[in-house]
């Protein structure tokens, strides 16, 4: 704020958030699409292939690899959004698994008409989406762009995610999954918890079963938020809503200071942790 004049803050995203069209729209949340790739057509997620169109079509084929946006369209779009705002914070999938957030980083180099401040959500989906609708929220309240930044910096001490997957060949394939490869081989038999350390994939814990796993989680979840104070959560799962329903609402009976939501894992996500994945996160409020 400057004497009469509001900052006007534009906030940008990536499609690995999955943040819904309608709450996208409601909030003014720019998104830039990344892409799966079947053969040799290109789709871009949330656009031209929703989830449930990918998880059919994935019944019958291979998973498709993925692309990140080409840097031609963060720079369009920074150009576009600068005749309208005063700064933009752009806040991307981590750094670590996709380098859509360099992409946001050079392009803003390449854009003189207004600041750009770029952010690594150091994770990815909905988790990241909690970064972007709080930046949404205090942009909608003429917050400046700074305020934003450090409000979000604040958000990383308290946020954190943990996630499962039924095979974990696919994020191996993808070379997404960071630890040594005879690791990675004795992993292959047991379901093992994941988490991000440094902005990548590690394996958290060797667990045997998905009840165990969920268990172990939101036993995670408990210690995190044991304060009492005001938490947000969101169980992500890969085509698996009716299990993430039950799990809302065992998680719900037990934690009451925490605010569950329900979100999932698209196309580009889904192709590195494949069917059936199922993760948790939380930030404090
Ligand atoms: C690209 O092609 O640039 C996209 C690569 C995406 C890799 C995704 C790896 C799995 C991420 C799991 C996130 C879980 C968050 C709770």
């Amino acid at each position: 704020k400057d004497g009469n004049f509001f900052m006007k803050t534009a906030v940008v995203t990536d499609s690995t958030a999955y943040i819904p069209k309608e709450i996208r729209e409601k909030l003014n949340i720019h998104m830039i699409p990344l892409s799966v790739i079947f053969g040799a057509e290109a789709y871009r997620e949330e656009i031209e292939i929703s989830a449930t169109e990918f998880f059919e079509e994935v019944k019958t084929r291979d998973l498709p690899t993925t692309s990140q946006p080409p840097v031609g369209e963060f720079v369009e779009l920074y150009k576009k959004l600068a005749a309208e705002y005063d700064a933009i914070i752009s806040i991307h999938l981590s750094s670590g698994i996709s380098g859509t957030y360099q992409g946001a980083v050079a392009a803003a180099s390449m854009v003189d008409e207004i600041k750009v401040y770029p952010f690594d959500s150091e994770i990815s989906c909905m988790v990241q989406g909690f970064y972007v609708l709080e930046a949404a929220e205090w942009a909608l309240q003429n917050k400046s762009a700074t305020e934003i930044m450090e409000r979000l910096e604040e958000m990383r001490k308290t946020n954190d995610a943990y996630f499962m997957v039924d095979d974990l060949s696919h994020l191996q394939r993808g070379g997404r999954l960071s630890s040594a490869q005879a690791f990675i081989g004795s992993l292959l038999q047991v379901k093992p918890l994941l988490h991000f350390v440094d902005k990548k994939i590690v394996p958290f814990e060797k667990i045997r079963t998905r009840k165990k796993a969920m268990k172990r989680v939101a036993n995670l979840l408990g210690e995190a938020v044991k304060s009492g104070e005001p938490f947000h959560a969101v169980i992500i799962h890969a085509n698996r809503e009716a299990e993430a329903l039950e799990w809302k609402q065992e998680l719900e009976a037990v934690f009451l200071n925490v605010e569950f939501t329900i979100s999932y894992f698209g196309p580009v996500i889904g192709s590195h942790l494949g069917e059936g994945s199922m993760g948790l996160g939380w930030v404090k409020k």
